[in-house]
């Protein structure tokens, strides 16, 4: 994985025949991802195929297609090699439903391959496992007229095998990544999946293969279940994990509108600068990004895409040190901006700041950025980017702060660069009672994983729609003792019902958690407060955690805050492991 995790920064390619209709159909715009017009629009595949006969896109380059990813500043390719539709952008000999059919008669997969080698990048395949038009694959479109009692589905696990060897050991070059996808219909077993990924890796071992190969993926948030599963790292799919997941690598793929495959309609792009900052968030986190481009018919990439990825070039031609080959932040939460971090040589750290929102005039009208917590001894600080600007680290009781210019270098995302002796040692922010006492976690302070995301709207967590969704808090008491547990929550008429539980790590002996159930309200931002019981909390440090136990509704609720306040019983109880 070591180029992969040096890499962080890849070009995805959606391209093949649905370009040519990108997402209209006789006329009529067809609703979902361009790349899936032939479902979308319950094409019969006997008259999807034929686009074959006008596939020529005369102005395809694959030297121009690897210039721009460079420029952009991204590491490798991953492109489709057959996506769902079953078209392939090689020269197959297991199939006539491939590029050397159609009159462009080129092998774009090859050119592609030469024109990685030559500028240094690792080409990647995305191979459909899906197939609408195999005449073996199964299940059929529900609309496909063909007869099912046709198909030998082990016949088409046979071909798909015989095609990956051809990309594997065909000429394309060391094969960086296969990308599997489509891996989710009931004929696509963990037993296959497993028996793939050997096959594969019985080509050439040295090949990264993602978790879709597979059977463990928890759907879009894209990491595997529990269990054992195959597949190299995880693959959130257009979202980014609220936190990193130590230990396993993971690589978020993105559009830049909102659509894989080339459609005219979708020109909902992002603006390179929040594209910019998903780079740096995931990063920070110990990911990858794999930003899609979508090909039109011609051959070109769009220039929508292009202007984009120019942009982030400009930025990773200055700030690219604080992504290649870094690892997540030490830092569990910064209130500025983002961190990754890399090993030095002698045993040192060099972190990288990401800084989103520059700091305001301080008294003096100089500029200072305060990191919270870090306790390691600073021994450098530079700004990527800046004229000749010396940036003084100073130690303070929250950490240490460091002098910065007037003007940030990038508007968009400012690069501290801060050496610091040794491995990071930080005292990790948490929640501290206030003078009554009380610990109040508001939505905002959460750290979250899986499906529970922090909304604007009303300050609040929500969008809670799976089990998987957790929220925690770090808080810091000097005695433990008990406390009364007051959620302030909500959920709209008909979403009340479900349960939840707050609970404490490290858990005390005695009432170590609580249940709590929510309330139907008059809306999801019509919040009121509820009691739901006692809980006990050691002296020191404690995870707050709230976790769904059913989800009555359609999700779980809004949550704007808890608060835990000492109870008369309060009593002082002793850290683990004190005398
Ligand atoms: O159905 C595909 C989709 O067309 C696209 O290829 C994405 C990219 O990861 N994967 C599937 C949807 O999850």
């Amino acid at each position: 994985m070591g180029w992969f995790r040096d890499a962080r920064f890849g070009m995805f390619i959606h391209w093949g025949l649905y370009a040519i209709p990108g997402g209209v159909w006789n006329g009529a715009s067809v609703p979902g991802a361009g790349e899936w017009i032939l479902d979308g629009g319950k094409i019969d595949p006997a008259a999807y195929t034929p686009l074959q006969g006008q596939f020529n896109p005369v102005e395809f380059d694959a030297e121009e297609w690897v210039r721009i990813a460079k420029a952009a500043g991204q590491r490798y390719i991953v492109i489709t090699s057959k996506h769902h539709d079953g078209f392939c952008l090689w020269d197959s000999r297991v199939t006539t439903f491939d590029v050397m059919g159609t009159p462009f008669k080129r092998d774009i997969l090859r050119e592609l391959a030469t024109a990685c080698e030559k500028g240094g990048i690792r080409l990647c395949f995305y191979h459909s496992i899906m197939d609408w038009t195999h005449p073996d694959y199964l299940p059929r479109r529900a609309w496909d007229p063909r007869d099912p009692e046709d198909a030998d589905f082990d016949r088409y696990v046979g071909d798909m095998k015989s095609q990956l060897r051809e990309l594997i050991s065909g000429g394309y070059g060391r094969v960086g990544i296969l990308w599997f996808d489509g891996e989710w219909e009931k004929t696509w077993t963990h037993e296959l999946g497993l028996d793939l990924a050997k096959f594969v890796r019985g080509i050439d071992p040295s090949i990264i293969i993602n978790n879709r190969v597979d059977k463990g993926r928890s759907g879009m948030a894209g990491l595997d279940t529990d269990g054992e599963w195959a597949g190299d790292y995880g693959t959130p799919e257009q979202e980014v994990p609220s936190m990193g997941i130590p230990g396993t690598d993971w690589e978020t793929c993105m559009t830049m509108n909102d659509t894989w495959g080339w459609k005219t309609s979708d020109t909902n792009w992002k603006s390179s600068e929040v594209l910019v900052r998903d780079l740096c968030d995931i990063a920070s986190k110990g990911g990858n990004f794999l930003l899609n481009v979508g090909p039109q018919p011609d051959g070109n990439i769009p220039p929508a895409s292009v202007e984009r990825l120019r942009a982030i070039g400009d930025w990773m031609e200055v700030n690219g040190d604080s992504i290649y080959g870094t690892s997540a932040s030490p830092f569990r939460r910064l209130p500025f901006g983002r961190c990754t971090q890399k090993a030095l040589p002698g045993g040192a750290t060099r972190l990288y700041f990401h800084i989103f929102d520059w700091p305001v005039a301080n008294a003096s009208g100089g500029r200072t950025l305060v990191v919270p917590g870090l306790e390691s001894p600073v021994t450098a600080a530079r700004l990527l980017g800046a004229t000749a600007f010396a940036c003084e680290a100073t130690r303070t009781d929250d950490g240490w702060s460091i002098s910065l210019p007037e003007t940030a270098p990038d508007a968009v995302a400012s690069v501290l660069e801060v050496d610091i002796e040794g491995v990071p040692d930080i005292e990790q922010p948490a929640t501290m009672p206030s003078a009554n006492g009380a610990l109040t976690l508001g939505a905002a302070d959460a750290l979250l994983t899986g499906h529970v995301r922090f909304e604007d709207r009303c300050e609040n967590l929500g969008f809670w729609v799976s089990a998987d969704g957790v929220a925690r808090w770090f808080v810091r008491l000097a005695v433990g003792g008990r406390y009364r547990v007051i959620a302030r929550m909500a959920a709209a008429p008909g979403e009340g019902g479900s349960h939840f539980t707050v609970a404490s790590a490290p858990s005390p002996a005695s009432q170590p958690s609580v249940n709590g159930i929510v309330p139907e309200c008059k809306a999801w931002c019509d919040f009121v407060e509820v009691d739901i019981g006692e809980i006990e909390l050691l002296a020191g440090e404690s995870e707050i955690i709230v976790r769904p136990h059913t989800i009555a509704g359609s999700a779980l609720m809004n949550l704007a805050w808890i608060r835990l306040t000492p109870t008369d019983s309060a009593a002082s109880t002793p850290p683990p492991g004190s005398k």
